[in-house]
């Protein structure tokens, strides 16, 4: 078995123990730190169909889910740049309603690597309280919303709202999650949209340069 698969299926069992030690041993190998990122997403995405047929449930996907979590640790200085530019603040959260917070975590680790300096709100995060972080943080240019259920689409819908009807300005909102689509995006009035950390990154340079 490959150390990639070996990443994969540890996290799909939820081994917190000995998933950082296999993700060390994969870079060491001399794995493309985003290669062992795709087993452990690929992991996840096993843990998400096991648990839709039933076969697991969630004590079993917060386990995984925690194992991905210590392998991001010592993925993280590998992924992450070395920002040299400042682009500003951004808020960061996902939606009310929502509790998972790894996709929003990889996000913000890439949008920081890109220059921003990230202030993050974390999980289950009102509308009222994206408002009043931009309200009370300097030069926020970038809002990011990440939501993974359908069910919290109408949070991140309501969110934008929100933050649009505040009046405040100066800056782009970006939103993503697996659930969430550009025409989605585009219906909710959000600046931007990106299916994945990687092209999040790119996405939010592309905002706040025409800003
Ligand atoms: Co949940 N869960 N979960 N879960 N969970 C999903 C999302 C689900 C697809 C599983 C399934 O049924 N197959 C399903 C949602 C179905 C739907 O609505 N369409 C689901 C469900 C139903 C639930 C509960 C309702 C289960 C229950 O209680 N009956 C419950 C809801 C709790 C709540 O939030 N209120 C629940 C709970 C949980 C746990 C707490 C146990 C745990 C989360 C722990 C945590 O996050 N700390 C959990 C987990 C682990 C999952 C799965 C298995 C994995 C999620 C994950 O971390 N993926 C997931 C199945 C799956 O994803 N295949 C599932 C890896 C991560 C890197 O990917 O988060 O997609 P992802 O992020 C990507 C992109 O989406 C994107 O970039 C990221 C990386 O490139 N992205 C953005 C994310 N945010 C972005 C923002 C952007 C741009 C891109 O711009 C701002």
């Amino acid at each position: 078995m490959s150390k990639l698969e070996d990443v994969k299926i540890n996290v799909e069992n939820g081994k917190t123990k000995l998933v950082p030690e296999l993700v060390q041993e994969a870079l060491d190998e001399g794995n493309a730190a985003l290669d062992i990122l795709q087993a452990m997403v690929n992991g996840m995405g096993v843990v998400g169909d096991k648990f839709s047929s039933g076969a697991i449930f969630v004590p079993e996907m917060l386990i995984a889910a925690k194992a991905m979590s210590k392998g991001v640790e010592i993925l993280k200085p590998h992924l992450a740049g070395d920002a040299s530019v400042s682009l500003g603040t951004c808020i960061i959260g996902t939606v009310q309603g929502d509790l998972h917070d790894i996709g929003k975590n990889l996000v913000a680790m890439m949008l920081e690597s890109a220059g921003f300096t990230m202030v993050d709100l974390g999980v289950d995060v009102p509308a009222q309280k994206f408002v009043e972080a931009i309200k009370s943080n300097p030069n926020v240019k970038l809002v990011a919303c990440s939501g993974l259920l359908s069910t919290t689409m109408p949070a991140m819908k309501n969110t934008v709202a929100e933050i649009k009807a505040s009046g405040l300005s100066g800056f782009k909102v970006i939103v993503g999650g697996a659930p969430v689509t550009e025409t989605f995006a585009d219906e909710i009035g959000a600046d931007g949209y990106a299916p994945d950390a990687g092209r999040a990154a790119i996405k939010a340079k592309q905002l706040v340069a025409v800003l």
